[in-house]
């Protein structure tokens, strides 16, 4: 399963998961089921490689292979003949092999998940990075003119609301084609005039209409519609795309976050899509129950650190008005890091693949990129300027924002811990966001008062370019080991993290200025064991509930601290 709702009525698409052949260099051929990842085959827990996986489909026409994620990099062979490569596990990528033969034929995925310096993003971290394909594919045939996607902008003007629609299509043939379209949204109908459109062309058309019956999405009533876009030539229905999408606006107002108007206050968690049974390929009645622990914790947000999501966790996230801040993929690096020459590219690409595909979720009100890298020297920020500038330019809808863990020592007023070379330098990026996040970990990493803490950073922030903007806790949490306890509050007791985390949450709701926060983090989570930190169990045990989604001592408190604060 791709997606939660049918996207296809006209165009013929056939879900290809279900058992894959897998081979790998010196082993037996084996079969196992795709979406997964390959450590929870036995031998293979930390395989760190390439693999072969293949399967065979029956099929015509211009076929389109549509990935929704492979981990990390994929070349993808359709029948012996390579059709394209793919970087990156987090986002979706499709190839088209246009005019194949009526018959059976035979995919083929070279998956390889090694570290290297061609591979910028994936790097030793402080999350895993799994092998396979970890999410889902299917095998489409498109007509020659067909739709690549469809973007939907909602917008209340006086008292209405309005939906800009854009919608790219390409087209395969040796000929330039005529094509006409029609929409449906909300109980309104739009037919677009017939467009001509060149010989192995793209064209995309705008439009723009009132929707006079729409419902707005809020997060009590997630309301959500199906806009329906069929392509006709020569009047007759030749392609269609289903997208499901909400009436809804985001804007920044005086230091706050407004959904429809209103200002939010988020309460929300930060994920790692990382499991104990599945890694991060989770099935989505897993994705479900997490959803639905977080509802139970009294959590109105989530946050994608540090990577685009499974679109069905997404689609999950639309259906139950829970907010998601999407990130695009980038933890810690430092700056001779973001110097790597694959670094601008593979990022842009990342961008550009989460935004194609991701736009049209009501649930996404934040875009994040580079969570703590080099925001505190010149030449980061100037990567911290391109990207913000590729999101604007794509989606200038929703605010930006980077979560960043450099206050200068100037507002600190003494010592603090050095977490990373320049620390004490501070974030010199926070005038370029539109939100200010910080990853704070006061009672964790070391000792002091979380409120003063908090407001020594948010004064400090007050002083910069940051000033007036809404405040975020992107982070802050502390570790335990599932079912380590003590009375003596030891480090790695459940104990002493449920005492750390109230103590936090209790600052976090006492200091007025903030818009919310994302406790770090939902689930403990494996970490690559090639940069585990000293990371008890080779894994981040900051979840308040274990990888197996036990809950912890914790728990309860966030539950109750969430629960109880009405801001
Ligand atoms: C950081 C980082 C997280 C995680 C966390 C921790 O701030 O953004 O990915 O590593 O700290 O557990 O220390």
């Amino acid at each position: 399963m791709l997606r939660m709702f049918k996207q296809h009525h006209i165009r013929r698409e056939e879900d290809l998961c279900g058992l894959w052949e897998m081979e790998r260099e010196g082993a037996d051929a084996l079969s196992t089921y795709v979406p997964g990842c390959w450590e929870h085959i036995p031998g293979m827990e930390s395989y760190r490689g390439e693999v072969v996986y293949r399967k065979r489909f029956h099929g015509g026409g211009n076929l389109r292979l549509v990935f929704k994620g492979v981990s990390h990099t994929a070349t993808v062979w359709l029948d012996g003949e390579e059709i394209g490569k793919h970087y990156n596990a987090y986002t979706p990528f499709s190839f088209v092999a246009p005019g194949a033969s009526d018959g059976s034929h035979l995919l083929e995925v070279r998956v390889d998940n090694r570290f290297s310096p061609e591979s910028a993003l994936h790097v030793p971290n402080d999350y895993m990075t799994y092998g396979g394909i970890t999410r889902g594919v299917a095998v489409q045939a498109v007509s020659d003119v067909y739709l690549d996607y469809v973007h939907f902008t909602p917008s209340m003007r006086d008292g209405s609301w309005y939906g800009k629609v854009s919608i790219a299509v390409v087209n395969l043939a040796k000929s330039p084609r005529t094509f006409s379209l029609r929409l449906s949204l909300a109980g309104e109908t739009i037919d677009i005039a017939p467009q001509e459109i060149d010989s192995s062309g793209s064209t995309t058309i705008t439009v723009e209409r009132a929707f006079p019956q729409a419902h707005a999405y809020s997060q009590q009533e997630p309301t959500l519609y199906l806009l329906k876009t069929e392509l006709l030539e020569s009047g007759l229905p030749v392609d269609d795309l289903v997208e499901r999408v909400g009436f809804r606006e985001i804007h920044i107002r005086e230091g706050q976050i407004l959904l429809n108007g209103k200002p939010v206050y988020i309460k929300g968690f930060n994920r790692h899509e990382d499991h104990g049974l599945f890694g991060c390929a989770i099935p989505v009645e897993a994705m479900d129950r997490d959803l639905r622990l977080l509802t139970d914790l009294g959590a109105n947000a989530v946050r994608t650190a540090h990577y685009p999501n499974d679109e069905l966790f997404l689609d999950l996230c639309d259906e139950r008005g829970i907010l998601v801040w999407e990130e695009s993929h980038a933890r810690g690096l430092q700056l001779a890091q973001m110097q790597n020459p694959y670094f601008d590219k593979q990022s842009a690409q990342c961008i550009h693949e989460m935004i194609t595909n991701h736009f049209n979720h009501p649930s996404i009100c934040i875009w994040g990129i580079l969570n703590e890298c080099a925001s505190n020297t010149d030449e980061g920020r100037s990567c911290y300027e391109k990207q913000y500038a590729q999101i604007r330019a794509m989606d200038p809808s929703r605010p930006v924002t980077s979560a960043t863990c450099y206050p200068a020592k100037a507002w600190m007023g003494g010592d603090i811990p050095t977490l990373a070379p320049g620390f004490h330098d501070g974030d010199i990026c926070l005038d370029l966001c539109d939100i200010v996040s910080f990853n704070l970990y006061p009672g964790w990493y070391f000792d002091e008062d979380c409120l003063s803490h908090i407001q020594k950073v948010y004064q400090g922030v007050q002083r910069t370019g940051g000033a007036g903007k809404p405040f975020l806790i992107s982070e802050i949490g502390a570790g335990a080991i599932y079912g380590c306890h003590s009375h003596t509050r030891d480090k790695w007791t459940e104990e002493r993290q449920r005492d750390i985390l109230k103590a936090q949450l209790e600052a976090v709701f006492a200091q007025e200025e903030n818009s919310g926060v994302f406790l770090w983090q939902f689930c403990d989570g494996r970490v690559s064991s090639e940069c585990f930190y000293g990371r008890p169990r080779t894994m981040n045990n900051k979840g308040i509930v274990d990888e197996y989604r036990r809950e912890k001592l914790a728990y309860e408190t966030v539950r109750e601290l969430f629960r109880q604060t009405k801001r």
